[in-house]
């Protein structure tokens, strides 16, 4: 049998890897030529840990390959991105290019999987575009008992830095169009999941995804909330949140300068454009969240105002703890933000990454090191918990104005 994953990013990659290392034939499509290449040379263009070895194997072996061109298969997973557009719409046609890829090579009885995260409703649309592209074909929607293809939808729900463990690892929501396609999907997943497979209707599966990550926005924004009501109130919010999560039923989560990456900060708006009226807190944390990096600036400035020469350090660019991801990170939002303001002089510590993306490359000659960043600056900004910072003591910065937004000092 021969799978094919369409879409080799965070998520198609360990995917199509993890597969193909359990013996199955895997061919992996991308637009991106320079994926290709590289991915058939056995080397990755993604960071993620162990994905390099995996992958060097799979290739080695000749159970993975690369490709920009569709091949048949009996199973297609549909890895591809869902973002939400600048005006407030989730953009599908990502989804759209996929399925018009592949359209041309599929076979009675293949099975497609959907593994983007997406609005409820996509998994149909699938199948009604599919109808439209291959007349030929009999759909699910059309025909529950006599369909010729399956369609499910199996969301994503591994955490960037941990992809390999928990795509094995975890627990998988597996969403047919009908109970025929469910267990299709069901069969394929076994392959490689350790954790409960647990069927259910796709509309379900798709909701459940944008449910699990709004709940930790939503968390992560009563952590913020609590974080700004303690500033006014001139309350140590990390003593707070210790002292309220001894309670048996309390587990408050940490306040940031900001929600980041690709999902959390995104998926919450597939909700509120599904169901405007209905979903309240869900917009509303979203509002918190996004408003948090202006309120650190804010912070900042205030504090710059108290020095005739401000030099602030920003300790951490990434959007989480021990990772260099930079993409939709509050801290080099705040960061860049800062040295566009001219408050002062702006020096940066990213202890995972050397050089700056190239858009940013005019800021390259503020990036320097810890020690160096301690030596100058008279305040001190910490926007992630890198473990690098969390070795330093109050005392080390005794002399400086510290705006801790992740709690390393506690
Ligand atoms: N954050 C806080 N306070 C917290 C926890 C997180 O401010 O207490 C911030 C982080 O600093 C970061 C952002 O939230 O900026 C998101 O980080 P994260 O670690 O919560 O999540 P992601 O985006 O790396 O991965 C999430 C995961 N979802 C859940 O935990 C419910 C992952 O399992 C999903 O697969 C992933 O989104 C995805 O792809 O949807």
């Amino acid at each position: 049998s021969r799978v094919s994953v369409i879409g080799l990013g965070y998520i198609g990659l360990p995917t199509a890897a993890v597969i193909a290392s359990r013996g199955v034939e895997v061919i992996g499509i991308d637009v991106s030529e320079h994926a290709v290449n590289t991915i058939n040379q056995g080397k990755v263009h993604i960071v993620e840990p162990d994905l390099d070895m995996l992958v060097q194997a799979a290739v080695t072996t000749g159970k993975l390959r690369a490709s920009l061109i569709p091949e048949p298969a009996e199973a297609f997973l549909i890895a591809v991105p869902t973002p939400f557009k600048e005006g407030k719409v989730p953009d599908l046609s990502f989804i759209e290019i996929a399925l018009k890829t592949i359209a041309p090579v599929i076979e009675k009885g293949n099975l497609i999987i959907l593994e983007s995260t997406s609005p409820v409703g996509t998994t149909d649309k699938i199948s009604q575009w599919l109808a439209e592209l291959r007349p030929d074909l009999v759909m699910p929607h059309q025909d529950m008992d006599h369909a010729d293809v399956f369609i499910a939808h199996c969301p994503e729900r591994v955490l960037p830095g941990r992809v390999l463990q928990e795509l094995v690892s975890n627990d998988r929501i597996i969403g047919g169009i009908t109970d025929r396609c469910a267990q299709r999907a069901i069969d394929l997943y076994s392959l490689f999941v350790r954790g409960d497979c647990i069927k259910t209707n796709a509309r379900t599966a798709e909701m459940a995804k944008l449910t699990e990550n709004s709940f930790r926005d939503v968390n992560i924004a009563f952590a913020n909330e609590l974080s700004m009501i303690c500033d006014h109130l001139k309350i140590n919010v990390w003593e707070l949140i210790k002292l309220a999560n001894r309670h048996p039923r309390v587990n408050i989560l940490s306040p940031g300068p900001g929600v980041g990456g690709h999902c959390i900060a995104v998926d919450p708006w597939f909700i509120v454009d599904s169901a405007p009226e209905q979903a309240q807190i869900i917009r509303k944390a979203r509002e918190i969240n996004d408003s948090k990096p202006h309120y650190v600036i804010n912070k900042v400035k205030q504090a710059a105002d108290q020095f005739k020469k401000p030099v602030i350090a920003c300790l951490g660019l990434a959007f989480k703890a021990d990772i260099d991801d930079l993409r939709e990170s509050p801290a080099l939002d705040i960061a860049l933000h800062l040295l566009n303001d001219n408050i002062g002089e702006i020096v940066l510590v990213e202890p995972n990454i050397k050089k700056l993306p190239k858009k940013y490359s005019a800021f390259d000659n503020a990036l320097t090191s810890l020690p160096q960043a301690l030596e100058k600056a008279n305040i001190l900004l910490v926007l992630v918990d890198h473990k690098q910072f969390k070795t330093l003591h109050l005392a080390d910065v005794a002399s400086k104005v510290v705006i801790d937004t992740r709690g390393i000092f506690g």
